[in-house]
């Protein structure tokens, strides 16, 4: 296929993987543009029409990670009727994926959500008026990095910031070894130094609490209109104005997906904390018990590393929190792993979100496949054992 018309981060291992897939090139590829709830969007480059998976590959799914998410190269049949208004065009193969970003979805226990694929680059965005919370930040690092994706932490609203430098600097020390970049979307400062992080042809996602300014960020790299709202005056929140993880390319060939801000956030999968703490995870190779737990066994180097200044309470804080996290998540996969198989959710309502295919796509899409979490080793409660395997030597 010609260049022109190829869809946006389109590359020649990307026409391997087609032709890989589907060697007789009966399929178009095309990439999603956007996720609706049961629906999606695609662009072949030239076009954007509704596409919908296959009623088998709904059912054959284990769970919600084989299902398209924006980002995905699929290869689809049905396209031209699809953009010419008939229907949706139909998903044969998702090719495979180069990078999953995956949360735990909102309001249940393990169940993981796919946000997005074939990400190169994560903009963690936190506003310098009100969002600094060092847990969160840790939380959207070890999503990214279990993802693996690439993070970069953006200070957005950075006009609003009594003392900017104090917050790079306060920001840098709790995320060591993570580029940290100030913006200000209205004042178009700091643009060019997140564009330098996303290369034409690359994919970035913007992700962070409703009312940051992601699509505003957005909107100024990009040079588009997305729609954004004032945050609450009372409390400084957000008010969930985007909906829809969207895919957006800029000027210089980068591509950005926006995202709505996230209300419950929790990686998912089996990531490990250790990546996300490698400072901590260095320092307890020195404890004198191999299993201890940093909180009051003798001679623990990271108790030590606080006391020392070395290591920030705060930081260690989200370690234990995040460790207790994914213990409670081992321990629910254990149990899940017992329990006798559920029957089937019902279908989905899927709200229709515009246009007659729109209605089709939601309406043709069959129930959501639930998989059964992988048995997970059983874990003790963190805090509640005593060390025991002292260090050889
Ligand atoms: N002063 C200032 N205000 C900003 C900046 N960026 C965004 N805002 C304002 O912050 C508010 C929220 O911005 P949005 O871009 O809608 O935030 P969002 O993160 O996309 O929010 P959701 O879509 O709800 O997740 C709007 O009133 C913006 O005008 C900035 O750099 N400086
Ligand atoms: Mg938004």
């Amino acid at each position: 296929m010609s260049e022109t018309c190829a869809p946006p981060g389109w590359d020649e291992a990307w026409s391997a993987a087609r032709r890989a897939a589907d060697p007789q090139a009966l399929f178009l590829p095309v990439r999603i543009s956007a996720a609706h709830r049961g629906a999606y969007h695609a662009t072949s480059g030239a076009d954007t029409a509704m596409v919908e998976l296959r009623g088998r590959h709904y059912r054959a799914a284990l769970d919600k990670r084989a299902l398209p998410a924006v980002g995905d190269f699929c290869l689809v049949s049905g396209w031209d009727g699809a953009v010419a208004g008939a229907g949706s065009a139909l998903i044969e193969h998702i090719l495979p994926r180069r990078s999953l970003l995956v949360r735990r979805a909102a309001g249940t226990a393990t169940a993981p959500q796919p946000l997005a694929a074939n990400v190169d680059v994560a903009l963690i965005v936190t506003s310098a008026n009100s969002d600094l919370s060092a847990q969160r930040l840790d939380r959207y690092l070890e999503l990214v990095r279990d993802g693996g994706i690439a993070p970069v932490v953006v200070i957005s609203k950075i006009d609003l910031a009594a003392d900017a430098e104090a917050l790079l600097a306060e920001v840098a020390k709790l995320m060591p070894g993570v580029p940290v970049v100030a913006t200000s979307a209205p004042a178009g400062l700091g643009l060019e130094l997140v564009r330098a992080k996303v290369a034409p042809g690359r994919t970035a996602i913007l992700l962070g609490s409703s009312g940051v300014g992601k699509s505003s960020l957005l909107s100024a790299l990009t040079g588009g209109g997305q729609r954004t709202a004032p945050i609450r005056a009372h409390d400084e929140r957000g008010r969930h104005t985007t909906t829809v993880r969207q895919l957006f390319s800029g000027e210089d060939g980068a591509l950005w997906i926006d995202t709505p801000g996230m209300r419950e956030l929790a990686a998912f999968n089996e990531g490990d904390v250790a990546v996300a703490f490698a400072d901590v995870t260095e320092l307890a190779a020195r404890c004198r018990f191999a299993d201890c737990q940093h909180r009051r066994e003798p001679a623990c180097a990271v108790a030590a590393a606080v006391a020392a200044g070395e290591l920030s309470a705060a930081r260690l804080a989200s370690f234990h929190k995040l460790s207790q996290e994914r213990a409670r998540d081992r321990e629910r996969a254990d149990a899940a792993a017992w329990a006798a198989p559920e029957p089937p959710p019902a279908r989905p309502a899927g709200r229709p979100f515009g246009g007659p295919s729109a209605r089709s796509a939601t309406s043709a899409a069959p129930r959501t496949a639930t998989g059964k979490p992988s048995p997970g080793r059983p874990a003790s409660r963190p805090g509640t054992r005593q060390p025991s395997r002292k260090r050889p030597g």
